[in-house]
C-alpha cells in the first residue's frame, strides 16, 4: 500500500491532484517547462510547421524551431506527498481557442510564460486568464540573448494586477520550473482553492 499517504494520525491519505495550465506565445519555452518537470515521460503531440503554419505563426527571433504544439504537452509532478499537478501545456495562438475553453476546465490556475524579446505574445494568455478569473502568474522565461527587463517594467508591460506575481525563470532548468510552479500553487492558494474558473465568451 505504498501508493497512499498516511497522515500523523495514521489515517490513509490520497495526494491532491491539481490541473496547470501553461500557457504562453509560440516558441516561449512551454514544451521545455513541461519536459524539464515531469516525472512520466512528457506526451506531446507536435506537428511540422506546414507551409500554411509558417505563414501563420511568426517565427522571427524564435532560433531553431522546426515544430510547434498543435494539441498540447503533458505532464506530472509530485511537488510533496500531498501534492501532485498535472501539467497541461496549451498552444498560445488565438486559432486554437477552443482548446483552452476545453483545457481551463478544472483547472485551479495557469503560468503565463514570457519572453521578452516577444511580450506581446502573451497578451492573448493573459487576457484569457483574466476573462477566465483563472488564478494565474507570469514566468520570464530568461533567453540568453535577450535585455533584461526588470519585473516591474514586464509588469507594466502586460498591464498586469498587481496581486498577479511575476517572476524569473529558466524553462531549461527543472528547479527553476519547479519553483514557478510552486509559486502559482502558493498564489492560487492565497486566491482561495474554491474559486472556480468561469467559461470565456
Ligand atoms: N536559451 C534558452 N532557450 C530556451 C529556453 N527555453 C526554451 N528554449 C528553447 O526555445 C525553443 C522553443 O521552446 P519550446 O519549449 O519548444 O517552446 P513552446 O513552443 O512554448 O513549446 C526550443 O528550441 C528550446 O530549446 C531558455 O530558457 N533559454
Ligand atoms: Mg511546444
Amino acid at each position: 500500500m505504498d501508493y497512499v499517504n498516511s497522515d500523523r494520525t495514521g489515517q490513509t491519505t490520497l495526494p491532491t491532484a491539481i490541473k496547470i495550465l501553461i500557457a504562453g506565445g509560440f516558441g516561449v519555452g512551454k514544451t521545455t517547462l513541461v519536459g524539464a518537470v515531469s516525472e512520466t515521460k512528457p506526451l506531446r503531440t507536435e506537428e511540422v510547421l506546414s507551409e500554411q503554419g509558417v505563414g501563420v505563426d511568426d517565427i522571427s527571433g524564435v532560433e531553431a524551431k522546426s515544430t510547434t504544439t498543435v494539441a498540447m504537452d503533458f505532464g506530472r509532478i509530485t511537488i510533496s506527498e500531498d501534492l501532485v499537478l498535472y501539467l497541461f501545456g496549451t498552444p498560445g495562438q488565438d486559432r486554437f481557442w477552443f482548446v483552452w475553453d476545453e483545457l481551463t476546465l478544472g483547472a485551479l490556475g495557469a503560468v503565463v510564460l514570457a519572453d521578452t524579446r516577444r511580450l506581446a505574445d502573451c497578451f492573448s494568455s493573459v487576457d484569457y486568464f483574466e476573462r477566465a478569473k483563472l488564478p494565474f502568474i507570469v514566468a520570464v522565461n530568461c533567453f540568453d540573448d535577450a535585455r533584461e527587463y526588470s519585473l516591474d517594467e514586464v509588469r507594466r508591460a502586460l498591464d498586469l494586477d498587481p496581486e498577479v506575481p511575476v517572476m524569473l525563470c529558466d524553462a531549461r532548468q527543472r528547479q527553476s520550473s519547479k519553483d514557478v510552479l510552486v509559486a502559482l500553487v502558493e498564489h492560487v492558494k492565497g486566491r482561495g482553492l474554491t474559486r472556480k474558473p468561469e467559461p470565456v465568451r
